[in-house]
């Protein structure tokens, strides 16, 4: 009896980019990071720092210079491998704004009036409604598409993007026969979402002005400490999940993410104590978790040369792929190439 041989299973691919438009927080780590960091294994992963995404709202230079090299090196930290994993930097790759423009006139200017983060954005920065955050969603196909990507993991704010990304790629397909893979969402499991330690009724984002609101995986000890002691609570007291006790509900599920401990177990730890005691303890567990990924940050923030080089070396590698993608949509429109 001849044994069958088997070809080794192609891993599915995934997309996945954060923008630096601040400093990375404890919500973009659990919420995305942290998931990133364990797909690695999984799949053949590809992440970006999208930096073209972030001007769509006004960035000052040396700012945005630090936060796009801070948002690279911390994820580093965290446990993304360029050994695994191609990780790059959104400008260093050309292809990704000559699709974005591309697929710019395949996309629908009503598509784009229906997007939520469109019209919560141009609120929120009135002075400042560019072509360039109307088109954003064409930008973000731009990325998933490129790639060939199976699955995009990203939160739930992000699957109207995903499903115009979805309609741009059938459109483009239906036109001209198969050119791009129509991506699926990839969500994680609820009670990851890390609510603002101020309101915790909102999530905790990082372009929050209250700074209290949010805890950055490179806050000082003292600081995480001071924000946690600082966090809003309810007047009774128990600490367990309730309903009404949005604060106390977030500081359990940090508490929990951190540390893996089930709301029953923190519940039945904490009995008879009072929030200040839960609040130090939570602090103290997030200090403990983002200690290793600082002290990995700090040596690797200081060797600009190795950054470089992962970095050059990923977006190499990323040119290389999407510039096959990118040649075959040309050339199915008609163009010389
Ligand atoms: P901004 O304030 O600039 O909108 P943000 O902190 O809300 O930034 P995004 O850049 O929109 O974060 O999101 C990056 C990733 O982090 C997404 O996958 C998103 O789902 C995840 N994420 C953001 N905030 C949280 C949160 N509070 N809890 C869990 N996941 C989060
Ligand atoms: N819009 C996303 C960031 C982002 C992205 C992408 C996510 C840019 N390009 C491609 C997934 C796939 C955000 O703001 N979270």
């Amino acid at each position: 009896m001849s044994e069958e041989i088997k070809a080794p299973e192609k891993k599915k691919r995934i997309f996945s980019a954060i923008q630096p438009s601040g400093t990375i927080t404890l919500g973009n780590y659990v919420g995305a990071l942290r998931n990133w960091v364990r797909l690695q294994d999984d799949y053949d992963c590809i992440f970006a720092v999208a930096d073209l995404h972030a001007i769509t709202v006004r960035q000052d230079p040396k700012e945005f210079k630090k936060n796009i090299l801070e948002a690279y090196a911390l994820f580093l930290a965290c446990g993304i491998d360029t050994e695994k994993s191609i990780f790059f930097i959104q400008s260093h790759v050309h292809t990704h704004a000559e699709l974005a423009w591309l697929l710019n006139c395949y996309t629908q200017f009503g598509e784009l009036s229906r997007m939520t983060q469109f019209k919560d954005k141009s609120a929120k920065h009135a002075d400042n409604v560019n072509a360039g955050l109307f088109t954003y969603p064409s930008l973000m196909a731009a990325d998933i598409l490129l790639y060939q990507a199976d699955l995009v993991p990203i939160g739930a704010d992000q699957k109207q993007h995903l499903e115009l990304t979805r309609n741009i790629a059938d459109r483009f397909n239906g036109i001209y026969g198969k050119t791009f893979t129509v991506p699926d969402a990839y969500i994680p499991e609820v009670g990851a979402r890390i609510k603002s330690l101020q309101d915790p009724t909102k999530k905790m984002s990082k372009s929050d002005e209250n700074v209290n609101a949010w805890v950055a995986i490179l806050d000082k000890p003292e600081t995480i400490m001071k924000k946690f002691k600082r966090a809003v609570t309810d007047s009774e007291a128990r600490v367990c999940v309730g309903e009404g006790k949005d604060g106390i509900n977030n500081l359990i599920g940090i508490m929990g993410s951190v540390t893996g401990k089930t709301a029953d177990e923190i519940t039945a730890e904490f009995e008879g104590k009072g929030y200040g005691d839960f609040k130090t303890a939570v602090g103290e567990a997030v200090v403990e978790t983002v200690r290793p990924i600082q002290d990995k940050y700090n040596k690797l923030i200081s060797d600009k040369a190795y950054l470089e080089e992962q970095y050059r070396k990923s977006a190499e590698i990323a040119l290389r792929i999407s510039q096959r993608t990118l040649d075959k949509a040309k050339k199915k429109i008609g163009y010389i190439l």
